[in-house]
Order: structure tokens, then C-alpha cells, then sequence
């Protein structure tokens, strides 16, 4: 069988069904070429001196690692020239990138989280980098963080990378979902999964039980019904997964299904959840979308939020349809 790189995927998705320009499909492959050097600068690890904490915080006040900010720098400086973008925004980065006077601009807005994951860096965990890709409006004289406040239900491309024992790239371009794997000897992504599919029903659950405590009503409810297994309302056993990479977490969805949740919860009540909507929430919603199943935040359909701050947080359950339907349906009673 031949094989499928993602430049020929992508030529084929602009000449055969015309669902990408030459810009987007330009836009992809610098992405795709910056999560390599990322992939490559983890791979060194400590060969490299990458690990460890940078000494800065990002505008959230975490501790930046080391390969936060070299995640970043590698994306930045990737899509920089290249005339597809407008701007770029990022977890690591209060403002808006703007893209230097030196070079053209293009119609885009590239939304990332360039390392997601990243506590888990120095314990030689799957990290992975986050993205969304959203048409700069038009007429904007100047971008700044307002060009970026749009629904998730406007984004043109959404992918992830996956820095595991592979690295992968799942992709979707509003078209279903695929994931290319790199062939390291090559140093090309390879289509290895077309049109995934997350199966409606799952026996698997991710959520950090730690925060157990301090969840509102309906998830201690769901998570309580699922403990309780076989002899328990839903009547079987589940099994629980957490990785504390949320690429991690969803590629596993995406391969057999689940259900994730960081709900809010009490001791983030006031910041609104835990994960950032448009690099995180939002480009999640569209892949999970996109492979048949539902992301919500318990009250609300993810794509459909109104964004009100770059760096806003809300809470996130997505998967299996069936499963996060229930969790839905519990927050309405
Ligand atoms: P990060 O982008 O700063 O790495 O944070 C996001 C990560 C997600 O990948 C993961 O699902 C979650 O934070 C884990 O949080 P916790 O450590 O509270 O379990
Ligand atoms: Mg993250």
C-alpha cells in the first residue's frame, strides 16, 4: 500500500475536495515541521540540559520548564516568516504574537499550547503540543487579543502532537479525524489512521480523583455511580486512567474510547476550570467532535462559548457519547 505522507494527504485534501487553501495546507506543514523539533529537543533530554525548570513563570503563574519556553520559541519563530499568519497567541504568552513588519501577513490566527503536559516532562512522560487555527477577521487594523475571541465552532483546523513512545500528529481539518505518525529515519508524518472514530460506550474513566473533594454535585454523582461498578447503578466495572497530559488522555479516546473530565471545582471556582479554552478546550472539542464523540463543560457545548479572555479557563468532559451525554444530562437535574 502506498504510503501517505501529510504533505500528499494534504495536496490530496486541497485537489481532491477543496476543504484547504494552499495557505492552511502551508500553515499545517510548518506546524507539523515545528512539533518535529520539539519532538527531536525533548528526545535529547537530559543529553540536551532541556529538563528541568526555566525560572520564569507564564502568564498564569506556573513555573515554565525548560522545553515550555524552547516549545514555544520553535513555534514562534516556525510560523513567523512564512506569510500564512496573522498572529499567534500561546499558554506561555499574555499578548498576542504579532508577526514582524519584515514579513507578510496572511489570514490566519494560530492558537497553541506548545508543551501541554508539561509536569511530566522531567519523569519521561508523553507530553505533546496543543493547536487552533481560527481566520483572522477582517478588516482589523492592528491584531490584538480581541481578533482571537471567537466560538470554537469557527475554527478551521484543530490538531494535537503526541511526544510518547511515538510521535503522532492528529489532525482535523472539519473533514473527520487522522493521525500521521513520524517515521523518525525519514523525518516525514505518515497517515496511519483515517477517519477515527470514539466508540459511544466505554468501561474507562480519566479524571484526577485527588480533587474528589471539591467537585460540584453532578460529576461526584457520575464518578460515585462509575466506583460503584458492577453492583452499582450502571452495572458494570470501569477502569480508570489519568496520565495528567491531556494529548495523552485523548489520543487514548481516540483509540478505545473513554470519558475525561477536569470539572470545576471548588478550589478553582473563581478561575472558571482548569484548562485554557482556546488552546486547550477548544481544539480538543473540535478533534473529539469531529471523531463522533461530545465535549461539554457540563452545561455547555464546548465549540459554542463565547470567548471573553485569551487565557480563559473553563471545566472539560469529552468522549464517548454516550457517557459525557450522562454527565450532561446529571448537571441539568
Ligand atoms: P499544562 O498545559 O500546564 O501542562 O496543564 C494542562 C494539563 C493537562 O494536560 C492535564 O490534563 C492536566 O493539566 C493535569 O492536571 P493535574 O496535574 O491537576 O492532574
Ligand atoms: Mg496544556
Amino acid at each position: 500500500m502506498a504510503i501517505i505522507t501529510l504533505s500528499r494527504f494534504l495536496i490530496e485534501e486541497e485537489r481532491n475536495k477543496q476543504i484547504i487553501c494552499a495557505d492552511l495546507r502551508f500553515l499545517v506543514e510548518i506546524v507539523s515541521r515545528a512539533c518535529k523539533a520539539i519532538s527531536i529537543a525533548i528526545g535529547k533530554g537530559s543529553l540536551a540540559g532541556v529538563l528541568g525548570g526555566a525560572g520564569t513563570d507564564n502568564v498564569q503563574g506556573e513555573a515554565q520548564k525548560k522545553l515550555d519556553v524552547i516549545s514555544n520559541e520553535i513555534l514562534l519563530e516556525a510560523n513567523e516568516w512564512g506569510g500564512h499568519l496573522a498572529a499567534m497567541a500561546s499558554e506561555e504568552m499574555e499578548d498576542p504574537h504579532l508577526i514582524p513588519h519584515r514579513y507578510p501577513k496572511g489570514e490566519y490566527l494560530l492558537v497553541f499550547d506548545p508543551l501541554d503536559g508539561s509536569s511530566n516532562i522531567d519523569v519521561n512522560i508523553s507530553v505533546g503540543t496543543i493547536f487552533s487555527v481560527l481566520r483572522c477577521p477582517e478588516g482589523v487594523p492592528a491584531v490584538d487579543d480581541k481578533a482571537f475571541l471567537q466560538p470554537g465552532t469557527q475554527q478551521v483546523c484543530a490538531g494535537f502532537a503526541v511526544y510518547g513512545p511515538t510521535t503522532l500528529l492528529v489532525l482535523t481539518l472539519g473533514d473527520g479525524v487522522h493521525c500521521f505518525t513520524l517515521d523518525r529515519e525519514f523525518g516525514h508524518f505518515v497517515l496511519t489512521q483515517e477517519n477515527i472514530r470514539i466508540p459511544e460506550d466505554t468501561k474507562e474513566f480519566a479524571i484526577n480523583m485527588s480533587n474528589a473533594r471539591f467537585w460540584e454535585a453532578p460529576v461526584k454523582r457520575y464518578i460515585d455511580e462509575l466506583l460503584a461498578g458492577q453492583q452499582g447503578p450502571r452495572g458494570k466495572d470501569f477502569n480508570m486512567r489519568w496520565v495528567a497530559s491531556m494529548v495523552a488522555d485523548v489520543f487514548r479516546i481516540l483509540t478505545r474510547g473513554g470519558i475525561f473530565l477536569y470539572p470545576l471545582d471548588g478550589k478553582m471556582q473563581d478561575k472558571g476550570g482548569k484548562l485554557r479554552l482556546m488552546y486547550e478546550a477548544n481544539p480538543m472539542a473540535m478533534i473529539v467532535e469531529q471523531a463522533g464523540g461530545v465535549a461539554s463543560t457540563g452545561r455547555q457545548r464546548i465549540l459554542d462559548i463565547g470567548p471573553t479572555s485569551l487565557h480563559q479557563r473553563v471545566p472539560v468532559i469529552l468522549g464517548s457519547k454516550n457517557e459525557v451525554e450522562r454527565v450532561v444530562a446529571y448537571h441539568g437535574q
